[in-house]
Formats: C-alpha cells, sequence, structure tokens
C-alpha cells in the first residue's frame, strides 16, 4: 500500500521531486481532469450523433425541474436569465471535483476509477432517462463518455507492462508516458468537441434550411395595418421591436431541436375525434396574422420579461372544432417536445380571442428560441399558463384533473395578465435636463386594452398622459407625458386603467403567485 510522504501530493505537481513517489495525488487530479474531458466529448459528440441531449445538459434539466422554489427564486434574482449559464458552470465544476477526487483516489487503486466513474455514470443515465420526455438513446451518451473516462485513467495511471507492484512503486510512474498521453487524450477531446459542434449545427442547418425554403403561407386573415400610429417616439421601443429583443423564458437548459419530417401534433384527451396533425397539415389550414404581447409572470413591476410581436398562426379553436371537444372538458393542457407542460380553461381558445398556434413570428419561421416548429399563443394570459414552446400536444381535460409545469411548485392555476405600464424614458437614475422633457413608456392589459394612463410627479396629481394608436387590445399599448422639469430631484410614477374601466393597483405584491402589482416609479434628478 501507499506510505503517504511529507507533501506528497500536495507539492509542486509533475515535477515535484527527483525519484517522485510513483503516480502522486497531483498525477491523479490530471488524469481525472483528463479522463473527464475525454468522457464529456465522446458523450458529446455521441448525443450528437443520436440527436439527444448530452449528459451534462441532462443533468442540469433534471436539477432545473427538481430545484425547490426558494433556490429558484434565489437563482433568478442573482443571476437573472444568466441562470442557465451559472447552472452548467456549476455543473462543470462540480465534475470536476468529482473527477479530481476520483483520479486522486485512482492513483492508488486503480478499482477506484472504475467505481467512480461507475458512480458518475449512475447518475447521468438515470438524469437522461428520468425526464419525462427522453427518448430511448438517452443513456447511451453516458455510458459512452463513462467507457472513454476508462479507457483515459487506464491509459494515464496504468501499470507498465511486467511491473507487479503497486502503482505507485517507483517504478511504476512513467512521467514521459503519462505526460504523452495526456496530451494526446486532451487533443482528441478537443477534436471531438469540435465535431459534436459541428455535427450539431449541420443538423440544425439543414432542418431551418428546409422550412426557410418552404416558407409561410399567406394568413386568409391579416393582422390590422395601422400600426405606425401605434409607436410613440420618443425613446421608446417600436410597437414590434426586432425578434432578437423578443425575451425569452423557458426551462430548457439545450433549445429543442425538431425536425418537422417526423414532428406531430397531437390533439386528444376528452375529444370525438382524436388528431394528429403533421406540419404540412398545419401550414394547410387557414392562417391568421396577429399583434399578440406575451408576458412572464415573473416580470417585475417596471421589468421587460414582456415582448409584442406579429404571430402568424392556426386558429385553435378550428382545431378544437375539428377535433371536437367532449363536454365537461374544462381545461386545454399543452405539452412540449421536452417534457414542458401547462394548462388554462378552455374556454379562452373559443370564446373569440385569437388564441392560436403560431407557426410564424414577425414575417418569418417562428424561431427556435420562441418555439419551433409551433408554439401557443393565447392573449391575455400569462405564458407559464399558455404559452407552450416545441408544442406537440394537446390535450383536454378537466381543471381538476390536471396540473401543469409550475402549479405544483407553487404558482397560480390560473394566470389573467395583470394590467400594468412601466417608464422606459428617461431611464431610471439618468440626469435630464430642466425643461420639457417627455416622460415615455409603454402600458398593457392583454386583451381588455388599455383606455388611460396617467402619470404622476412626486406627490402630485395624476395627470394624464398622450396615447398612442392601439391597433388591438391584445398588444401593449404606447403613452408618453410631457414634463416641465424643474430643478431638484424627482419620483415619477404611473399607472394605466385597463378597457374595463379598471386602474391599476398601487398596492405591491410580489411576481408570485400569480403576477406583480403595483406602480412603477423612477427616480430622476433635474439639472
Ligand atoms: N416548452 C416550453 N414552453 C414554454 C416555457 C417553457 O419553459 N417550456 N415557458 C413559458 C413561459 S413561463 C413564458 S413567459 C413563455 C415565454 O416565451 P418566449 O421565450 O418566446 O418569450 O413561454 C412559455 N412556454
Ligand atoms: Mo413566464
Amino acid at each position: 500500500m501507499n506510505i503517504p510522504q511529507a507533501g506528497d501530493g500536495e507539492s509542486r505537481g509533475l515535477a515535484a521531486r527527483k525519484p517522485g513517489p510513483a503516480a502522486s495525488r497531483s498525477v491523479g487530479t490530471i488524469a481525472g481532469l483528463v479522463a473527464l474531458v475525454a468522457a464529456l466529448a465522446v458523450a458529446s459528440l455521441t448525443a450528437a450523433i443520436l440527436k439527444v441531449d448530452g449528459p451534462v445538459a441532462a443533468v442540469g434539466n433534471r436539477f432545473i425541474d427538481a430545484t425547490p422554489k426558494w433556490l429558484k427564486d434565489f437563482a433568478i434574482s442573482a443571476f437573472g436569465t444568466a441562470d442557465k449559464a451559472v447552472l452548467i458552470g456549476g455543473i462543470l465544476v462540480v465534475l470536476g471535483l468529482a473527477a479530481a477526487a476520483v483520479g486522486r483516489l485512482a492513483s492508488r487503486r486503480f478499482v477506484f476509477a472504475v467505481v467512480g466513474t461507475a458512480v458518475l455514470a449512475l447518475i447521468g443515465v438515470l438524469a437522461a432517462t428520468t425526464r419525462s420526455g427522453s427518448q430511448g438513446a438517452d443513456w447511451i451518451p453516458p455510458v459512452a463518455g463513462s467507457i472513454a473516462a476508462l479507457l483515459a485513467f487506464w491509459l494515464l495511471l496504468r501499470r507498465p507492462v511486467g511491473t507487479t507492484g503497486a502503482v505507485e512503486s517507483p517504478a511504476a510512474f512513467d512521467r514521459r508516458r503519462f505526460l504523452t498521453g495526456a496530451v494526446v487524450l486532451g487533443v482528441a477531446s478537443g477534436g471531438m468537441a469540435l465535431s459534436s459542434t459541428a455535427v450539431r449545427r449541420s443538423r440544425i442547418k439543414k432542418i431551418t434550411a428546409a422550412v426557410k425554403q418552404r416558407g409561410l403561407p399567406a394568413p386568409t386573415s391579416l393582422a390590422t395595418t395601422e400600426v405606425a400610429a401605434a409607436s410613440i417616439g420618443n425613446g421608446v421601443a417600436p410597437f414590434v421591436p426586432p425578434t432578437a429583443e423578443f425575451y425569452r423564458i423557458d426551462t430548457a437548459l439545450v433549445i429543442p431541436t425538431v425536425d418537422v419530417s417526423t414532428w406531430k401534433l397531437t390533439v386528444n384527451g376528452m375529444v370525438d375525434n382524436p388528431l394528429t396533425l403533421t406540419y404540412d397539415d398545419l401550414l394547410a389550414m387557414p392562417m391568421i396574422e396577429r399583434y399578440v404581447t406575451l408576458s412572464c409572470v415573473s416580470n417585475e413591476v417596471g421589468g421587460n420579461l414582456l415582448g409584442n410581436a406579429k404571430w402568424l398562426g392556426v386558429p385553435l379553436a378550428e382545431v378544437l372544432k375539428k377535433a371536437g371537444v367532449q363536454p365537461g372538458a374544462s381545461q386545454l393542457a399543452s405539452k412540449s417536445v421536452e417534457g414542458w407542460t401547462c394548462g388554462f380553461p378552455t374556454e379562452l381558445a373559443v370564446d373569440g380571442r385569437d388564441a392560436m398556434i403560431a407557426v410564424g413570428m414577425n414575417d418569418e419561421v417562428l424561431p427556435r428560441l420562441h418555439g419551433f416548429p409551433a408554439r401557443l399563443v393565447i392573449p391575455g394570459i400569462y405564458g407559464y399558463v399558455s404559452a407552450t414552446k416545441w408544442l406537440n400536444e394537446i390535450t383536454l381535460t378537466t381543471m381538476d384533473a390536471f396540473d401543469g409545469y409550475w402549479i405544483p411548485r407553487g404558482w397560480s392555476k390560473l394566470g389573467p395578465i395583470k394590467t400594468q405600464s412601466r417608464i422606459d424614458v428617461p431611464r431610471r437614475g439618468t440626469g435630464v435636463t430642466a425643461g420639457k422633457v417627455p416622460i415615455a413608456g409603454v402600458a398593457w392589459a392583454m386583451h381588455r386594452g388599455i383606455s388611460k394612463v396617467e402619470v404622476r410627479v412626486d406627490d402630485g396629481e395624476w395627470a394624464e398622459a398622450r396615447l398612442a394608436d392601439e391597433p388591438t387590445v391584445d398588444a401593449w399599448r404606447q403613452w408618453v407625458y410631457e414634463w416641465d422639469a424643474t430643478p431638484g430631484r424627482h419620483l415619477l410614477s404611473v399607472r394605466a386603467t385597463d378597457g374595463d374601466g379598471v386602474t391599476q393597483t398601487g398596492d405591491i405584491a410580489p411576481v408570485d403567485p400569480d403576477g406583480a402589482t403595483g406602480w412603477h416609479t423612477i427616480r430622476v434628478t433635474v439639472t
């Protein structure tokens, strides 16, 4: 057995001592990290070839689904929309520490390499296969990666032929062989990582090129063209901002890549005629084009987790008519290809509002980030109960029989949009010069519309802002107020009144469980 020596392994690594003690712990650490890199590269390439998620993404997704509410809230408040990158980084750090520990143990006894790798492989396989929406081949990448790790360990730490002693006997460790092995493995891993990226990219390119080439059908019912006067200028983003600026919220660590040649949308549950629609079937149906603003329930007062776009899609009511919704089917539940779910009252799909299965966004094929090939867009309710991206199943059920993804996680079962307004200019905390200063922004109460916006300076009277056009009640509405700014520090507040005449409450409520309330108030310094 190994006899620990003073400073063994904690010293200066490979070049530590002249008659070195065989495979030191530092050597083990390096072996562990090299084995990890090899495992990740092989797993990633295997996943790319099999068209499934890699093990790191699988563990991350499993983690997201299992994350308790307090931790999720913390992650969002601390990292915002960078929470996904932080999670991946965290997993890699944990894997690195685990691999280093396994490597150190394995430098003493090789059996630890086998045990450690097997444990990590098991975690990877479980994460990949126990997720709803997981595919048959999901177990292969972690297994392939683990085999690669074992091979790497063996290459780096095995005893030379003819040595019968323990790994740590001085003759057993050949530094040159170790270094050569590490470099070769590192280069090979880099090559495989690059190839896996290339395989993924070319697949995405192939899929998107085919769809773009076919193009989108023309809508049978056009969106209003009266949008020019819906943008108020004065530094407020246009009524329809560029797609690239549309917010993104979802639980998917890897954006799903859906091949429309195999994709199907099924409509089942409490229906007379269960349907299976292909992408072609969907595109052959009558299409409507509408401006609809989507909002996330997690949008804080003054936040920007909402966006407006021109959507092209099949009216949900048409699809439901084909399927024949049975009486009592009070909930329309939906699911995405990666297993995310939500649900809302069926009534909202058939009450005349422009609820749709969208396939286009701002005159282009629905981007992957926003749910390609199809997503739900339901005016008037938050995204978490309605806006399923990468949609592949619609199930008619009852309100009691099913809870979507966020409901057991503490969010409200119903998610009607709350009336809100936001000051976009002047920017919070910026200085302005005394005189005429426009205060401007957006207000929204999707599907009810906005009838009035008022601005208050300090503790003064509420004064009515000028409203931009409202091409549709399903989208946000812009407003501007000409302020005669006087020097000093001022507090600016805004409140909106919806189309039903109900004024936005000043009571402050957090985003959970059903959307934030309160007036957006900013401080400005006038000089
Ligand atoms: N498949 C899937 N669809 C989803 C989600 C998700 O996590 N997975 N999140 C929903 C939420 S909470 C919101 S606010 C909207 C956001 O849509 P966007 O990313 O296109 O802005 O998508 C909804 N659709
Ligand atoms: Mo959301």
